[in-house]
C-alpha cells in the first residue's frame, strides 16, 4: 500500500478541472499523487511556475520616447518542461495522423521545403478528395444503364464539384507571366552597406522564384504584345521572404499610386466592348498618357524595343524606386537595383511580334522552359547604384519620382551577385500563378523610400492576393511559405495550414513564457528612423514637374534604328487611335523632347506639327550627355546559346551540308531544326534519309533567329514551287535576320524578291553564301552575323520586302 500522503489526493478536483483553484495552501501541481496523470502535474506546475517569472511587462519603458529608437528582445523565460506550452497533454499519443508524439518545440513546419507537398501519382490508384479509391472512373452511378443519375453519386459530384472551382480571380495586372526557380548568388560580403541576408557572406546562395509577366494582357493573351515586362523576384532569405517586384524598363508612368488604378484603367480594354486585348493601341489609353505629361519618358521606353523582348531571358530588370540598405550600425544609404542578363539584351521587331502572336502565342513562355529544360540556365547579373542622403539631394531630379532614372555616369552599377534559373516548376498553378508578390516583403538590411508609388505599392500588393488568393493565409500556400521559420500570435482564417500548439495566442503573455518574443532591434527588422517635418499635404515636389529632361536623355541615347523603331512605335499606336485631338496631344508632348522624333510621328500620322505641350516646370531644364546604358545595343550577346536556326530542306538537299551545318550549330549551343515543306523521311542528294522536324506550315519564319538554305538543285527546283517556303525567307529578311543561302538557293531571294545589297549598294552584310563561299567559311561568318543577333542596316521604311 503506498503512504497516505502519497496517495493524497488533495486539490486532484483542481488539477482535473479546466476552471478556478484554490489561491493559498499548496499548489495544486506540487501535489504527488499517483492517482493523478503526472503530465498534468507537471503542466499545472510549470505553467504556474512559468507565469511567477514575469511579476510584470519589463519591456513597456522600452515603448516610450527615445527608448523607442532601440526596442529590445521581448521578455522570455523557458518552461521547465515542453508540456508546460502543450495545448494538452495527449500530444504525446502517436498516431501516423497526429505525429510522433514527440512535439519538436519551436518548429513551424508549413515553411519547410517543397518536398512536403510534392505529390506523384506513379504506380497508385485512383482515389477520390478523401482517399477512398474510385473503381470505375468512366461512367456516373445511374438507376440501370438507362436510367437518371443517382443524386448519392458522390463520386461524380466531388469531382465535378472541383472543377467548377478550378479558377481563381486573375491578378488584375501581370496577369499574363511565367516562372522558374533559381538562386542568388552573393559574389562578396555587402556588409558594410546592408545587413540583409542574401548579402551576409561571399559566395553565399539564395533560393529564388522568379516571375516574368506582361502587364495589361489576361491570362490567356500573346506574349509578345508591346507592354512593359513585369521582372518579379522572390529571395527565401534566411532572414523571411524578400520581394524586389521589378519591371524591365527603370522607369514607370506616375509619379503617385492615386494614379494607378486610372492608368490601368485607361490600358486595359476598353469597358463597353472588351477590347483590345493586351494592347495599348487604343483611344483611351493615348488619352491618358496624353493628359499626364509625367508619362513622356516612359513613352519613350514603352515605344523602344524594350517592349518587344526577344526573350524573358535577354531583358534587363530594374527595381525602379529608390530603396534603402541599412548596415548593421544603423547606418542608411540609398539604392537602385539593376538585373543584367548574360545572353545579352536582344528585340523582335513589331511585325514580328505581331506574327509570333498568330504562330506562338506561348512565345516568351515556350523559350523559357525550353532553355531551362535544356540546361541553358538563364542568368541575370545584380547591379547596385548605391548613393547617400546628401549624393540624392544634390541630383536635379527627385530620387522619390519614379519617372526619373540615375544614370549611369552619375552614379556607376556595381555588380554585387549573379542570378541563375535552374528549374522548371513541377506544376503551373500552384507555383506560378499562386505566387504571390509583395513589395511589403522586405527584410532586416532593405527599406523603403518615401517614393510616393512605392508607397502605395506597400499596400496594394497585400491586398490584392487576399481576394485572389483568397483570404489572409495565402503565405501558407506552399509556393509562398517563406523557408525561415513563422512564429506569430495570428491565427485563424480561410483555409489555415499551421496547426498552433498550446494556448497562447497573444503577447505579452506568460503562460506562453512570453513566446513568441519581439526580436529587439539587433536581429529584428526596425525601419529607419528618418526625420519627417512639414505640412501634411497632397501634392508633388518641384523636381516632379520636370517631365521632359530625361525623355531627352534617352532619346538621345538611343542608336539610330533605335530611333527609327520608336517612331514607327508612336505612328503605329497612335494610327489605330480614332480621336485625332488625342493624336495631337500625344505628339505636343513629344515636341518638348525631340523636333525629329515629333516631326517624324507627326509626318506618319499625317498632320503637321501642333504647338509644345506646356512645360509646367519652375526650374531650369537639365541637359544630359547621352547615356549609352540606355540603348539596347550596348549589351551584346557573347555568343549563340540557344538561337533558334531553321535548316529548309527538301528531296535532293546536299545532305552532307545540311548535316554539317546542323551538327556545327548544335555544337556552338545554338538549337537547329530542320525544317521541310512536311513532316518525314527527306531523301537527300544522295538518297540518305534526312528526318524533317517540323514543316514550314507549323513553324513559321518568325520562330528563328536565322535560316539557312543548304544547295541542291533538285531541292531548290522544288521549294521555289513552294508559296510557304517564299514567304519564309521574306520574313526572314524583313526581320534582319542572317540568312546563309549555299549555291543553287540562290534562286530563291531571286524568287523572293530579295535584294541582296542595302539601299546605299553595299552588300548586305548577313546574307551570306552569294559569294560562293565553301560551306566551312560560310558558316563562320554566318554565326558571327548571329551573334549580332539582326543586320538593322537592312532596314527600311516601309520594308522593301
Ligand atoms: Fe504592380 N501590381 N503596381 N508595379 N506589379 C501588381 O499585384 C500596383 C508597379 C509589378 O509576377 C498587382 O499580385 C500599384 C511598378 C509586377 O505576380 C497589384 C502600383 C512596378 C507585378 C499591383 C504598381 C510594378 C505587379 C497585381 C502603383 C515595377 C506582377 C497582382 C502604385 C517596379 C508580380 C498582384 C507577379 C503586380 C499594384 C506599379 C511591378 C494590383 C498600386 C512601378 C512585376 O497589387
Amino acid at each position: 500500500m503506498p503512504s497516505a500522503k502519497k496517495n493524497s489526493a488533495e486539490n486532484a478536483g483542481t488539477v482535473l478541472s479546466t476552471v478556478a483553484g484554490p489561491s493559498t495552501g499548496t499548489p495544486p501541481g506540487k501535489t504527488p499523487s499517483s492517482l493523478l496523470p503526472s503530465d498534468l502535474l507537471k503542466k499545472i506546475a510549470g505553467t504556474a511556475s512559468t507565469a511567477e517569472q514575469m511579476p510584470n511587462n519589463p519591456g513597456k519603458p522600452a515603448e516610450i520616447g527615445e527608448a523607442a529608437y532601440t526596442p529590445p528582445v521581448g521578455a522570455h523565460v523557458d518552461p521547465p518542461d515542453p508540456v508546460v506550452t502543450s495545448s494538452t497533454i495527449t500530444e504525446s499519443n502517436a498516431s501516423t495522423k497526429t505525429g510522433s508524439g514527440g512535439p519538436v518545440i519551436g518548429n513551424n513546419a508549413t515553411t519547410e521545403s517543397l518536398d512536403r507537398v510534392r505529390v506523384d501519382s506513379g504506380g497508385q490508384v485512383l482515389t477520390t478528395n478523401q482517399g477512398v479509391p474510385v473503381a470505375d472512373n468512366q461512367n456516373s452511378l445511374k438507376a440501370s444503364l438507362r436510367g437518371p443519375t443517382a443524386m448519392e453519386d458522390f463520386i461524380l459530384r466531388e469531382k465535378i464539384t472541383h472543377f467548377d472551382h478550378e479558377r481563381i480571380p486573375e491578378r488584375v495586372v501581370h496577369a499574363r507571366g511565367s516562372a522558374a526557380h533559381g538562386y542568388f548568388e552573393c559574389y562578396k560580403a555587402l556588409g558594410e552597406i546592408t545587413k540583409a541576408a542574401p548579402f551576409a557572406e561571399d559566395g553565399k546562395q539564395t533560393p529564388v522564384f522568379v516571375r516574368f509577366s506582361t502587364v495589361a494582357g489576361e491570362r490567356g493573351s500573346t506574349d509578345t504584345a508591346r507592354d512593359v515586362r513585369g521582372f518579379a523576384v522572390k529571395f527565401y532569405t534566411d532572414e523571411g521572404n524578400w520581394d524586389l517586384v521589378g519591371n524591365n524598363i527603370p522607369v514607370f508612368f506616375i509619379q503617385d499610386a492615386m494614379k494607378f488604378p486610372d492608368l490601368v484603367h485607361a490600358v486595359k480594354p476598353e469597358p463597353h466592348f472588351a477590347m483590345p486585348q493586351a494592347s495599348s493601341a487604343h483611344d483611351t489609353y493615348w488619352d491618358f498618357a496624353s493628359l499626364m505629361p509625367e508619362t513622356t519618358h516612359m513613352l519613350l521606353w514603352q515605344m523602344s524595343d524594350r517592349a518587344i523582348p526577344r526573350s524573358y531571358r535577354m531583358m534587363q530588370g530594374f527595381g525602379v524606386h529608390t530603396f534603402r540598405l541599412i548596415n548593421a550600425e544603423g547606418t542608411s544609404v540609398f539604392c537602385k537595383f539593376h538585373w543584367t542578363p548574360t545572353a545579352g539584351t536582344h528585340a523582335l521587331s513589331w511585325d514580328e511580334a505581331v506574327k509570333i502572336s498568330g504562330a506562338d502565342p506561348d512565345f516568351h513562355r515556350r523559350d523559357l522552359w525550353e532553355a531551362i529544360e535544356a540546361g541553358a540556365y538563364p542568368e541575370w547579373e545584380l547591379g547596385l547604384q548605391i548613393f547617400s542622403e546628401e549624393q540624392g539631394e544634390a541630383f536635379e531630379f527627385d530620387i522619390l519620382d519614379s519617372t526619373k532614372l540615375i544614370p549611369e555616369e552619375l552614379v556607376p552599377v556595381v555588380p554585387v551577385g549573379r542570378m541563375v534559373l535552374n528549374r522548371n516548376p513541377d506544376n503551373f498553378f500552384a507555383e506560378t500563378e499562386q505566387v504571390a508578390f509583395c513589395t511589403a516583403h522586405i527584410v532586416p538590411g532593405i527599406d523603403f523610400s518615401n517614393d510616393p508609388l512605392l508607397q502605395g505599392r506597400i499596400h496594394s500588393y497585400l491586398d490584392t492576393q487576399i481576394s485572389r488568393l483568397g483570404g489572409a493565409n495565402f503565405h501558407e500556400i506552399p509556393i509562398n511559405a517563406p523557408l525561415a521559420q513563422v512564429h506569430n500570435n495570428q491565427r485563424d482564417g480561410m483555409h489555415r495550414q499551421a496547426i498552433a500548439r498550446g494556448r497562447v495566442s497573444y503577447e505579452p503573455n506568460s503562460l506562453g513564457g512570453g513566446c513568441p518574443f519581439q526580436a529587439g532591434k539587433m536581429q529584428g527588422f526596425t525601419s529607419h528612423p528618418e526625420p519627417i517635418a512639414g505640412d501634411k499635404v497632397r501634392g508633388k515636389p518641384e523636381k516632379f514637374a520636370d517631365h521632359y529632361s530625361q525623355a531627352k536623355l534617352f532619346w538621345q541615347s538611343q542608336s539610330l534604328p533605335e530611333k527609327q523603331h520608336i517612331i514607327k512605335a508612336f505612328r503605329f499606336e497612335l494610327t489605330r487611335v480614332q480621336t485625332q485631338a488625342i493624336r495631337e496631344r500625344v505628339v505636343s508632348l513629344l515636341v518638348n523632347v525631340d523636333d525629329e522624333l515629333a516631326q517624324g510621328v507627326a509626318d506618319g500620322l499625317g498632320f503637321a506639327l501642333p504647338p509644345a505641350a506646356p512645360d509646367i516646370s519652375t526650374l531650369p531644364p537639365h541637359t544630359y550627355e547621352p547615356s549609352p546604358a540606355l540603348s539596347m545595343l550596348s549589351f551584346p550577346a557573347p555568343d549563340i546559346k540557344t538561337r533558334r536556326v531553321a535548316i529548309i530542306v527538301a528531296e535532293g538537299s546536299d545532305g552532307v551540308m545540311a548535316r554539317s551545318f546542323y551538327s556545327a550549330l548544335a555544337e556552338a549551343g545554338a538549337v537547329p531544326r530542320l525544317v521541310a515543306p512536311m513532316l518525314g523521311e527527306v531523301a537527300d542528294d544522295k538518297g540518305k534519309a534526312m528526318h524533317a522536324e517540323i514543316s514550314v506550315e507549323a513553324g513559321p519564319a518568325v520562330l528563328y533567329d536565322a535560316v539557312i538554305v543548304p544547295d541542291g538543285a533538285a531541292a531548290i527546283t522544288s521549294l521555289l514551287k513552294n508559296g510557304q517556303v517564299i514567304e519564309f525567307l521574306k520574313d526572314q529578311y524583313r526581320h534582319c535576320k542572317p540568312m546563309l543561302i549555299m549555291g543553287a538557293a540562290s534562286s530563291l531571294l531571286e524568287k523572293a524578291g530579295i535584294p541582296v545589297t542595302l539601299p546605299d549598294g553595299d552588300a548586305d552584310p548577313a546574307i551570306i553564301g552569294l559569294g560562293g563561299e565553301d560551306a566551312e567559311s560560310g558558316l563562320a561568318a554566318f554565326l558571327t552575323a548571329m551573334q549580332q543577333h539582326k543586320a538593322l542596316v537592312r532596314e527600311t521604311d516601309p520594308p522593301r520586302v
